[in-house]
């Protein structure tokens, strides 16, 4: 089974993840994992945190002379940022250091502030908010990327764009070659295919940094090249397409989940939402001419490419702050204002990949197990000359 956790705060030392369930052999590229977790730092309209940080990964465990040793992996992230909150956030309760507190006590509607101050029984949002931190996603994009690369060995790419900022929509099909030219490009301002359309969407941007509000959006996730067969219907946990909405869910800030045009299709007749089936004897594989079906029948791959959408609410923190009411006095008052992010639909469809990755590569290894890289391709490989003969 392949599990991860993560720990660690936004200010604090590090962000630190443990994965487990890889199989030994698998050759982990350093610098396609650091490339990761600098696309994930990318888009415009993101704060002056991302001046600070320089994310990279430091491994502690698992990996040796350049591969996964089948040992659990524990790698780490430095937060830069960290000396500027040494004193705010000590480890021990050193004298005066109440004074260097940072406390955080009119929480932000729309942020965990509030809900976790009530769960936790603090009167200081303050270690709610460090831990509830989208700076987390880091942490998963290190492991995604280990998920990545374990999927690269049979071929699959997961990959995203971004469809929605604000009111600007993406409104035309988009193609594979297109999604991997524009994350190629990490110039690009909001990984939009389309050049009028990110035009719109960053004017969205700019015009809530200049009215001290922020925007949310949509990120569209794609799995390409996945074998038919991943998931299950026999039960309902064991349906892949309940696994990676959850997975995609579980990132800060979404607050909806579709697979593939499934909000459009629930509108439309059968007629015009299923894909029909076709049989590619170049290929030896079963086709579609469309996929709105994202890829996932009954829970399990059909072979199409796999497409998942997250959408985002805008970032909770406003410089134009909304009503609030203080934790400890009760007290009307603005919600809390620090430094944030205006847009982070980009660096969601990256922390998009990485779960989507994540959910691929356990569905990958229960399907086709094996302890070593070379046991895994040989059940894979074998599974597939069952469906060249099908
Ligand atoms: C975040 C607030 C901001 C973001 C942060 C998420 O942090 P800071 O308060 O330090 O400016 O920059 O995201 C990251 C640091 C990151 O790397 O993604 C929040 O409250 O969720």
């Amino acid at each position: 089974m392949l599990r991860f956790v993560t720990a660690g705060e936004s200010h604090g030392q590090a962000l630190v993840t443990w994965i487990s369930g890889l199989p030994a052999g698998l050759p982990v590229d350093l610098d396609f994992i650091n490339r990761e977790l600098h696309r994930r730092q990318l888009g415009f309209g993101r704060g002056g945190r991302q001046r600070i940080e320089k994310d990279h990964v430091d491994f502690l465990a698992g990996v040796r002379h350049g591969k996964t040793i089948g040992a659990p992996i524990a790698l780490r992230i430095e937060n830069r940022d960290w000396p500027n909150w040494e004193k705010a956030l000590p480890v021990e309760d050193t004298e005066g250091a109440d004074d260097a507190q940072r406390p955080l006590t009119a929480p932000r509607p729309g942020h965990a502030d509030l809900a976790g101050a009530l769960k936790f029984n603090l009167h200081d949002a303050r270690y709610i908010l460090e831990r509830a931190s989208a700076r987390e996603t880091a942490a998963r994009v290190a492991a995604g990327a280990l998920a990545k690369l374990l999927l690269q060995q049979f071929g699959t790419v997961v990959l995203s764009h971004t469809i929605e900022v604000g009111h600007a929509r993406l409104e035309r099909p988009v193609t594979w070659e297109e999604i991997e030219a524009v994350c190629d490009n990490l110039e690009s301002p909001l990984r939009c295919v389309d050049a009028d359309t990110e035009a719109i969407m960053k004017a969205e941007v700019e015009f809530a940094l200049r009215a001290g509000d922020s925007v949310g959006g949509a990120f569209e996730v794609v799995a390409h090249n996945v074998t038919a067969g991943l998931g299950s219907y026999a039960q309902w946990d064991e349906k892949l397409d309940g696994s990676l909405a959850r997975a995609v869910m579980s990132i800060q800030a979404v607050k909806a989940v579709e697979i593939g045009s499934g909000v459009a299709n629930a509108g439309s007749y059968g007629s015009e939402v299923q894909d029909e089936i076709r049989y590619d004897a170049g290929r030896r594989r079963f086709a579609r001419s469309s996929n709105r079906a994202g890829g996932l029948e009954g829970g399990i791959t059909n072979g199409e490419d796999v497409v998942i959408r997250g959408y985002l609410k805008p970032i909770s923190t406003l410089r134009r702050p909304l009503l609030s009411a203080d934790l400890r006095t009760k007290e009307a008052v603005k919600a809390a204002y620090e430094r944030a992010d205006v847009c982070v639909v980009p660096a969601g469809g990256v922390a998009g990949e990485a779960m989507t990755a994540l959910v691929l590569a356990e569905a990958a290894l229960e399907k086709f197990g094996g302890d070593s890289l070379e046991e895994t391709r040989r059940n894979f490989e074998g599974y597939q000359q069952q469906l060249d003969s099908f």
